[in-house]
């Protein structure tokens, strides 16, 4: 079987959201798809893709997953970085989903086979109020799921994080707006009415149910602190980005003060990211995605090093990353020892599904990973077609007075 690569096409479409997908073809036929989207900066790892990094591979061995990975971080001297990595990200999944093929294989047995049954997920309660939340919790509930995130409009903040205002999910394509969304925050107002959404979720549902919460980076060290004190009554499974660690120190801090577990990771894009916060044991969960990690290569690679911390992985999975990144996960979930658990807001809508299409199913609260040679997931380029680039930018966050803050 000939795996010489012939082409490597770098498709930017938007059936729905803004996706980057990346097409490795073969010699024998064969080809495998990645995800490399940067939601808001699409068009820049495009750019990457198409003009340094597709003319690299051509020629190329596709089984060479490893040296190709270590030629497109080393060889590149501009180490790390998200647009470099997500290419990184995006031609590692292709390469395995070919291997895969290759060997008739789905890409967990070439990891080493499964772990367990399925895939465990956490879904997502978003409202305008803590009743609204907890509804749509009750509803989640009703489908089988039992480890909910909750998120609410913090009460005299029109917009702050979970929603837009206008009832608009944050997820949704904003390209309606030309500029990103201006959203305002108040950390005294968040800190005075957070409590009262996970008391009353203990009220309505007891123990029995998982609660997670994402602060969006929107605390500093000392109020986190305070804040995991304050939900320690409402064992959560976890806290997520209770504060940006570009200086990892700061989860010491959190730490010190409280025994409410913690997770980070979504916008890491290698392991020095998050490496002392791990060897020290200050997280519980490490969140990094296959889009924005180095792929399953790399992802691998984190899970095995935090696995010796008692860090378990909770891979990112919001819907600004395709479902070719979900099953990559998927895979790496269903093998890897220490899975935790795998945040889940459904498998793309009516459209997105007419371009990638894939056979994952969740009954349970559990996703069932694809059987079929590679990664499992198909994406159609002439459908895609239909659907061209549309710019679209997350919102930014202003404090009441206009400062800038972390969204
Ligand atoms: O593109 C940014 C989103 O993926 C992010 O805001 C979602 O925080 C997020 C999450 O936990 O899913
Ligand atoms: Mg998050």
């Amino acid at each position: 079987m000939n795996l010489t690569i012939k082409d490597v096409r770098v498709i930017v479409s938007c059936p729905g959201r803004n996706f980057v997908t990346v097409k490795i073809v073969t010699e024998s036929g064969i080809y495998g798809v990645g995800d490399a989207t940067v939601n808001g900066r699409e068009m820049a790892v495009a750019t990457y893709l198409q003009e340094h990094v597709a003319p690299c591979l051509i020629g190329r061995n596709a089984h060479e997953i490893e040296d190709i990975w270590q030629y497109l971080y080393k060889g590149v001297y501009w180490r790390k970085g998200p647009i470099n990595m997500a290419s990184i990200s995006a031609v590692d999944m292709a390469l395995w989903d070919i291997k895969g093929k290759a060997a008739d294989l789905p890409v967990y047995e070439l990891l080493g086979g499964k772990s367990r049954r399925g895939v465990s997920v956490y879904v997502h309660a978003t409202g305008e109020t803590v009743d609204d939340t907890l509804d749509r919790a009750e509803a989640l509930r009703g489908q089988g799921f039992s480890a909910i995130r909750l998120q609410t409009s913090v009460p005299g903040l029109a917009g702050s994080y979970g929603t837009l205002g206008d009832k608009k999910d944050y997820f949704e394509l904003q390209s309606d707006r030309p500029l990103p969304p201006e959203t305002p925050w108040s950390t005294r107002k968040y800190m005075n009415s957070i409590e009262e959404l996970f008391s009353k979720a203990r009220d309505r549902f007891g123990t029995d149910i998982q609660l997670l919460h994402d602060v969006h980076s929107r605390l500093t060290p000392i109020e986190a602190a305070r804040l995991g004190k304050m939900l320690e009554p409402y064992d959560l499974l976890f806290l997520e980005d209770a504060v940006a660690a570009e200086n990892q120190d700061s989860y010491r801090i959190i730490r010190d003060h409280t025994t409410t577990p913690l997770a980070i990771g979504e916008i890491y894009n290698t392991i020095w990211d998050c490496k002392e916060m791990i060897q020290n044991q200050w997280i519980d969960y490490i969140r990094c995605a296959a889009t924005h990690a180095g792929g399953i290569t790399n992802l691998r690679r984190i899970a095995d090093f935090a696995a010796h911390f008692h860090v378990r992985i909770a891979p990112h999975g919001a819907p600004d990353l395709s479902v070719i990144c979900f099953a990559a996960q998927a895979h790496v979930g269903i093998w890897a020892p220490n899975f935790g658990i795998q945040e889940f807001v459904g498998f793309g809508n009516e459209t997105s599904n007419l371009v990638f299409s894939h056979d994952m199913s969740i009954e349970n609260g559990m996703i069932h990973v694809s059987d079929r040679p590679g990664l499992g997931v198909d994406f159609n380029e002439e459908a895609a077609k239909d659907y061209p680039y549309n710019r679209s930018y997350l919102p930014v966050s202003r404090l009441e007075d206009g400062t800038l803050w972390s969204w």
